[in-house]
């Protein structure tokens, strides 16, 4: 018999609807829902995952104990929760809260129970030792909207499906499927733009899959943004004088003085970027009837990544694009994310800092960058045991091998997740995580910045056999004696209480009705989602500023202090000459997604992805030949990998994947380690980070690139029988 269940895909912030059909206890077909409210039957090739996922014979079931022998036995869920909060609660008992640390991945961002459950547990924790992949992704966005704005969730969304130009930086929609900016088919999206008479320019070093489709490419010098922003403003604001934006808005006379202070001929000579071209792009984007300038990760991932993220919304501002329609506007999602934020204590920065290299803490988190320091230096408040969530940091770190030694050292480590990877091969237990399939869902994180408000919850489609993540963290926290009074405060342990007492669902439907479209709007209750399997179209964005300001005057804040200072002190410098290095960047493929889903055959076969892509000139120049194997070099390592020549890199950079880099001992994902690769952040640098949120600043690492060997089996992939 066949049943079809309703769900979503929780594979990337698309979330797209799909259809699981499931044959006598077998998930037989996986396929998009032409009725889903956002997603009208779209799905991508990497959704088979959620069947894969499933179904991998290496994803752990049972949860896993290290033996004195050091190798991992099998054991009862009940017995791995006891030793678990054991070793974590005597850790804390000797040595104090801070001992114990906290990472928390990506999939958190997808996962209802530990969006709602598992961070009401984890901020009630008591230590400053929190860690993210915020701090390798988006923490400059979320700290210039805490400083426009009032709170670090009040990222603005370009209005995508309404807007006549967007001037995309430093991301790739067409294959990350968009990000901070949920819209699934962004390919349709993105031409529909053009369709309609807009424009869609991509300033990117590489050539990507969305510079591919949009009208206008321009490479920049990785690493530049901020300058080519002032560029943008310089034009605007002192070549055309363009007039103070609405009363709300703070701050722009200092902004002015600031982009008068950054010439043309400066912005031009930094990105690389002709004159003008930044005059010509600037014209464009204030003349377009709606515009919208939209960065992602490769905007944050470099050193002044929080300017640049403030200076691409000074750009919507002063041309008048933001909160208006095709333009980039603020969500009104049903879970009001920003006051949950409030509520567990993630409004603010700077309230704390990290012990050794004393980096500023960014709402309640300090720079994953910095983890490693606080394992390996000893004294007062050292970290000596780790939980991780849904994360494997030893890949997605920067300078992961530093790390990786760092975790061997640790006294204990809990981790929460599906495998024993790269990170969990270090822990003393393993919790295991149900796959997606098995969960319930309600995208908490991702709603808020959809193109649309809409609101869909799903229950499992699959019954699940193992326990949820944010049961194994409740009990966790009780086996810790919590809630005590978290970096949240009282009110922290308050949620605590009360949600141990509803579940996620509970919650939810206590965050729903509290929401603007709970009973300040059209009673929205859970009991009233579930009556719309297939999700409840909210309706388009609306303007919302002011009503929704945190900022202490009420006002917007378009040129923060902490901002113009860090700015100067910038312009103050000159760039580096690099002499013979090349520019490191990174990029992720539709196939792929961080560094978890390479052990599904059906989504690695093909050629080997893990090349490094170099221009033809640049080799030429160094003699290197494509298809053979060359030695990439950095400050903090090396790694051998294929070369693969190609012009849609610029000259004097070069691109290696991120996620890869399968080959450690101890890892059990067969069909990863087969197709191994390298890790990009065995060459990333922890000492590089954006100056004002501690954001890893990954991108333009200077690197060396010489012949390493000439035979083209790339190193890593497994050697053919016959060889
Ligand atoms: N050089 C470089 N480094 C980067 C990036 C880059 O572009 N360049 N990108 C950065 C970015 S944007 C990010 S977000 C990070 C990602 O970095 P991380 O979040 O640290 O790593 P992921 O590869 O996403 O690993 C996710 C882990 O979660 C597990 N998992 C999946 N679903 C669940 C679940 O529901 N519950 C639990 N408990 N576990 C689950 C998987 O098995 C996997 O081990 O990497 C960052 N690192
Ligand atoms: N298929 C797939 N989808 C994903 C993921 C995945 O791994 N695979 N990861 C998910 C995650 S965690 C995230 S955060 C999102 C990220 O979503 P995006 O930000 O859209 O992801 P990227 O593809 O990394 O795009 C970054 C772009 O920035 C460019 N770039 C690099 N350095 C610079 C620079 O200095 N300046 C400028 N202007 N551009 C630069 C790169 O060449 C690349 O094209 O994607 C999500 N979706
Ligand atoms: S775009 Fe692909 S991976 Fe992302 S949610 Fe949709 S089907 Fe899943
Ligand atoms: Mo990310």
């Amino acid at each position: 018999m066949t049943t079809t269940k309703i769900a979503s895909c929780l594979l990337c912030e698309a979330s797209c609807g799909i259809l699981v059909s499931d044959e006598s206890g077998q998930i037989s077909k996986v396929r998009g829902d032409s009725e889903d409210v956002m997603s009208r039957g779209f799905v991508c090739p990497k959704v088979i995952g959620m069947k894969d996922l499933y179904e991998d014979p290496d994803r752990l079931r049972k949860p896993l104990v290290r033996t004195s022998s050091g190798a991992f036995r099998e054991t009862s869920y009940e017995e791995a929760e006891r030793l678990a909060a054991e070793g974590l609660k005597r850790i804390r008992d000797e040595h104090g809260p801070n001992a114990l640390a906290v990472y928390q991945g990506n999939p958190t961002a997808h996962n209802l129970g530990l969006l709602s459950l598992g961070q009401v547990v984890l901020r009630n924790l008591g230590t400053q030792n929190l860690y993210s992949a915020s701090s390798a992704d988006q923490v400059p966005q979320m700290l210039a909207a805490e400083l426009m704005f009032g709170n670090p969730f009040l990222i603005p969304v370009p209005d995508l499906d309404r807007t006549n130009f967007l001037l995309v930086l430093g991301a790739n929609p067409v294959v990350s499927n968009g990000s901070l900016m949920t819209a699934p088919d962004m390919k349709r999206r993105l031409l529909a733009i053009k369709e309609r008479g807009g424009k869609v320019v991509v300033v990117d070093p590489r050539r990507s899959e969305t510079a591919e489709l949009a009208s206008e490419h321009i490479f920049l010098r990785p690493a530049s943004d901020p300058y080519l922003l002032l560029g943008l403003l310089h034009v605007l604001l002192i070549e055309q004088g363009l007039e103070r934006p609405a009363e709300v808005w703070r701050g722009f006379e200092q902004l002015k003085e600031l982009v008068r202070a950054c010439s043309l001929a400066r912005a031009s000579e930094e990105t690389g970027i002709p004159v003008e071209t930044i005059r010509r792009l600037a014209s464009e984007f204030n003349a377009a009837e709606r515009a919208a300038a939209y960065g992602r990760v490769g905007m944050c991932h470099q050193r002044s990544g929080t300017l640049a993220a403030w200076l691409l919304t000074a750009l919507n501002v002063v041309s008048g694009n933001l909160d208006r329609e095709g333009g980039a506007m603020f969500t009104t999602p049903a879970v009001e994310v920003t006051k949950l934020a409030a509520i567990l204590g993630l409004k603010g920065h700077g309230r704390f800092k990290s012990r050794v290299r004393g980096l500023a803490e960014v709402s309640g988190e300090l720079p994953i960058a910095t983890l490693a320091d606080e394992i390996e230096t000893a004294g007062e408040g050292q970290v000596r045991a780790l939980l991780t969530v849904a994360g494997n940091p030893v890949l997605s770190a920067p300078n992961g091998p530093r790390l990786d030694r760092a975790l061997a050292t640790l006294d204990f480590m809990v981790c929460v997740d599906s495998y024993v990877n790269e990170t969990t091969r270090h822990a003393s237990v393993i919790l295991p995580a149900v796959s997606p399939l098995e969960r319930s869902h309600y995208d908490i994180a991702i709603n808020a910045f959809a193109v649309r408000n809409v609101a869909k919850y799903v229950p499992a489609p699959i019954p699940s056999s193992g326990k949820q993540d944010w049961e194994l963290l409740l009990r966790l926290g009780l086996g810790l004696r919590l809630p005590k009074q978290g970096a949240g405060g009282t009110v922290a342990s308050w949620l605590y209480r009360l949600g141990s007492q509803l579940g996620p669902e509970g919650l939810l439907d206590v965050l729903l009705r509290l929401g603007p479209h709970g009973v300040r709007g059209r009673g929205l209750t859970l009991a009233e989602l579930r009556k719309h399997p297939h999700g409840l179209d909210l309706g388009a964005l609306e303007p919302r500023l002011p009503g929704i300001l945190e900022t202490k005057d009420k006002q917007a804040q378009l040129a923060p202090r902490e901002f113009l200072r860090e700015a100067y002190r910038v312009l103050a410098q000159r760039r580096a000459q690099p002499g013979d290095s090349l520019l490191l960047i990174g990029r992720r493929h539709l196939r792929s997604n961080n560094s978890w889903m390479h052990n599904s055959q059906a989504l690695v076969k093909g050629p080997p992805r893990c090349t490094l892509l170099m221009h033809p000139t640049d080799a030429s120049e160094r003699g290197l030949l494509s298809g053979t194997v060359v030695e990439v070099r950095s400050r903090v390592g090396a790694v051998q990998v294929p070369l693969e020549l190609s012009d849609e890199v610029m000259r004097g950079v070069v691109s290696l994947p991120h996620g890869f880099g399968h080959s450690r001992p101890g890892t059990r994902m067969k069909v990863a380690e087969a197709h191994a690769g390298v890790s990009l952040n065995d060459l990333t640098d922890d000492q590089e980070l954006d100056e004002l949120s501690g954001n890893a600043a990954f991108s333009g690492i200077p690197v060396s690139v010489t012949q390493f060997a000439t035979v083209a089996r790339p190193l890593g992939e497994s050697a053919p029988a016959h060889a």
